[in-house]
């Protein structure tokens, strides 16, 4: 752990920022308006005489005030806490067999790229350590445009079916009247739909707590189709796997260092790279043929469900450096916007309903987040390639808005054209428009291998104590569910998440009596 330090001598790297900025800058610039004019004082309003009143002429005082009125954009509606930092991607093994995507196209190839790691429920100021899954979200600057991975610390999610993602979250915000978080409202849905046991299952093991975002794998989560020049295409899924390797902080830790650095992981984050102790990942795909999928046991677009490593083994792709910090926290990290569907030739969206989701609503909630030329943002902006296209004007447009290129499609005057060796591979279907309701699919089985497989003694411990420490504070009855949803896991998880609660009755009970003596 990297620890905020407050003696002088040995200050951490995050603390000393603004000495660094001086070095640098050599001497102090010109101060001026927005304008450019340079201001004469900065620490008085214009007035009638020393006590007031002021004067609507003063542009000064206005310039200043008037945008720092309006200096707060929304935060995210998810994912609002989180640290950002640049790096790049290096190829280390062909894969080209499976995908012409650019960023894949030779061994030895490096990309620029932007990483996002974040926790997910709480306001822009909540605490690092919160347990929650992490974001890991990738914006891959290749040669023909940005790709985006937008994933989590996790290769599973709560839902199948994005319908539900909306109530998903306010359970996990606050109560509409209290303003408080309710366990009542997470458990109660939780419970209600039992998809979810297989993440919460990771969630409240210590996973749900890892130590700052280094020490985290990433998983891309969706299952999503891969390319070849030939057009033959392969279903895929990403995993980045960390170097540093995986760490975790208990529940109590978790809780204190809450308290006592919220930004924990920010801070972890940031003074590693300045210190020049560069995080990588090494990133792998798993990869499954369409005959596979047709006859796979488990539906291979069940975001709920993993693809067992034994059937579809990792295969190494290259390794992911993040090696410097962001110059402007808000320029760079806050304005930055990732999209699932912000693909590239090579890489295609599968079936997947809750990536389907998706492909909608990240750049809905960007053009009322930033507007509708988030894309020209610096940070957004696809500065491997040219954007050629026929999109004019909308508000804060701030590039050459293509200067005087034709604006109209067809066109005889040589405006941008279409190129149909780029065009995305051919799906047939045809089944019946439905809203199918996919809450009775398999919710157990792969939380059963879980339980049973790959978490140890110690983590089963931590998983209970973790679990009904936070399932205690909800309605009996709904503690009753979620005991028989586990239950059906495994008997035996159901079976110690019920003792433990009854432990924490126990334990409740000889207190309230110990207060009446
Ligand atoms: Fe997101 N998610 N999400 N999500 N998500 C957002 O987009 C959404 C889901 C993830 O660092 C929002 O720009 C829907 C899965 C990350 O900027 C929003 C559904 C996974 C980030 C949104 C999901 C993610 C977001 C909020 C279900 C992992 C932060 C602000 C269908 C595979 C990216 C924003 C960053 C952010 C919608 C589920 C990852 C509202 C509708 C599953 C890492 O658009």
């Amino acid at each position: 752990m990297i620890n905020q330090t407050t003696d002088m001598a040995n200050r951490e790297k995050a603390a000393e920022q603004l000495n660094e900025f001086k070095k640098s800058s050599g001497a102090a610039s010109k101060l001026t308006t927005a304008t450019g004019a340079p201001v004469g004082n900065k620490t008085a309003i214009q007035t009638v005489g020393p006590r007031g009143p002021a004067l609507l002429q003063d542009f000064v005082f206005q310039d200043e005030m008037s945008h720092f009125g309006r200096e707060r954009i929304p935060e995210r509606v998810v994912h609002a806490k989180g640290a950002g930092a640049f790096g790049y991607f290096e190829v280390t093994h062909d894969i080209t067999r499976y995908t012409k995507a650019k960023v894949f196209e030779h061994i030895g190839k490096k990309t620029p790229l932007l990483a996002r790691m974040s926790t997910v429920g709480g306001e822009k100021g909540s605490a690092d350590t919160a347990r929650d899954p992490r974001g890991f979200a990738v914006k891959f600057y290749t040669d023909e445009g940005n790709w985006d991975l937008v994933g989590n610390n996790t290769p599973i999610f709560f839902i199948r079916d994005p319908m539900l993602f909306p109530s998903f979250i306010h359970t996990q915000k606050r109560n509409p009247k209290t303003n408080l978080k309710d366990p009542d409202m997470f458990w109660d849905f939780i419970t209600l739909r039992p998809e979810s046991c297989h993440q919460v299952s990771f969630l409240f093991s210590n996973r749900g707590t890892p130590d700052g975002f280094r020490h985290m794998n990433g998983y891309g989560s969706h299952t999503f189709k891969l390319v070849n020049k030939e057009g033959n295409a392969v279903y895929c899924k990403f995993h980045y796997k960390t170097n540093q390797g995986i760490k975790s902080l208990t529940g109590a830790q978790a809780g204190d260092l809450g308290g006592t650095d919220p930004d924990y992981a920010t801070r972890d984050l940031y003074n590693a790279i300045e210190a020049g102790n560069f995080p990588s990942y090494t990133l792998y795909i798993q990869v499954m043929t369409f005959e596979e999928a047709e006859n796979w046991r488990w539906n291979p677009f069940d975001l709920t469900k993993v693809w067992p490593h034994g059937e579809f083994p990792l295969i190494p792709v290259g390794r992911l450096t993040l090696n410097r910090n962001p110059k402007n926290y808000f320029a760079e990290v806050e304005q930055s916007a990732f999209s699932p569907a912000h693909l590239v030739p090579g890489i295609e969206a599968s079936p997947d309903k809750m990536l389907q989701g998706r492909l909608y609503s990240y750049s809905d909630t960007h053009r009322h987040r930033l507007g509708t030329n988030y894309q020209q943002l610096p940070v957004n902006c696809p500065f491997n390639t040219r954007v050629r296209n026929y999109q004019r004007d909308g508000p804060q447009n701030c590039d050459d808005n293509q200067e005087g290129a034709p604006n109209y499609f067809p066109n005889s005057f040589n405006g941008p054209q279409y190129d149909l060796s780029y065009v995305e591979s051919k799906v047939s279907l045809s089944a019946d428009v439905g809203r199918y309701n996919s809450g009775y699919d398999d919710n157990y089985s792969q939380v059963g291998l879980f339980w049973r497989n790959v978490l140890t003694e110690e983590d089963k411990r931590h998983l209970i104590l973790n679990m009904s420490g936070h399932l205690k504070d909800a309605q009996d009855f709904i503690q009753k569910r979620a005991v028989e949803n586990f239950s059906k896991c495994d008997p035996e998880y159901g079976r110690r998440l019920q003792q433990a609660l009854d432990e924490h009755k126990r334990g409740a009970q000889s207190s309230a009596m110990a207060a009446n003596l």
